[in-house]
């Protein structure tokens, strides 16, 4: 849920990174936090196993200039991907805007991919969320993979109706990090003024 502080005229949003462990969460925000200028972010928090994994989560916050008058803050998290952490995937979920679905592209996580979104689904649900209503893009990452599947392979295990906007990246590299979270933060603005 966004919150509006009419008082210091900010609003700030909540974007998540959600997807299976060592889809390239993480990466996403680090090369985020690479390319912009320094005056538009915060510190990066990374809480992070020894082995580099996400342990609870990984906090970037942005500032991307003005709307209406209020200064737009992005506060992006990731979560952690390993099956076994749903509880932080499920607090981190809480009061959520928008979420950046990072799928992997290598052919023995067809599966995880779907897992992940299915208990996306599910948390959301348990927050009283439902799907549709929650602004959401897809990237497919790790499109460098030589045996990287046909994107279609990938849609068509969490996104059958094709219904979400796609984004083919190569987040190691920087490519198609930045589109997938331009269009989230759209839809998250569009929603807040067709709200208000
Ligand atoms: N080939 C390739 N590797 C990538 C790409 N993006 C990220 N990686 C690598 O994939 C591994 C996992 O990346 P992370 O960003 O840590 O993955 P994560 O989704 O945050 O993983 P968890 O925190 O466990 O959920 C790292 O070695 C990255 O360098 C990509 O586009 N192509
Ligand atoms: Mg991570």
């Amino acid at each position: 849920m966004s919150t509006i502080n009419l008082a210091a005229r900010e609003i700030n949003f909540k974007i998540v990174y959600y997807g299976p462990g060592l889809s390239g969460k993480t990466t996403n925000l680090q090369k985020i936090y690479d390319s912009v200028p320094e005056d538009s972010r915060g510190e990066m928090v990374n809480l992070a196993t020894e082995d580099e994994r996400t342990l609870f989560f990984d906090f970037l916050p942005l500032e991307l200039g003005k709307v209406s008058g209020f200064r737009t803050r992005f506060h992006l998290y990731t979560v952690p991907g390993q099956v076994f952490y749903n509880t932080s995937r499920k607090i981190i979920l809480q009061g959520v805007d928008g979420i950046v679905f990072v799928a992997d592209s290598a052919p023995n996580r067809l599966r995880a991919n779907a897992e992940s979104f299915r208990n996306m689904r599910e948390n959301l649900t348990g927050h009283g969320l439902d799907l549709t209503e929650v602004p959401l893009v897809l990237q497919l990452n790790k499109r460098d993979l030589d045996d990287a599947l046909p994107a279609d392979m990938i849609r068509a295990v969490v996104d059958p109706e094709h219904r979400l906007q796609v984004f083919e990246a190569v987040a190691s590299a920087g490519t198609g990090v930045f589109e997938p979270l331009r269009a989230v933060s759209e839809m998250v603005l569009q929603q807040l003024a067709a709200k208000s």
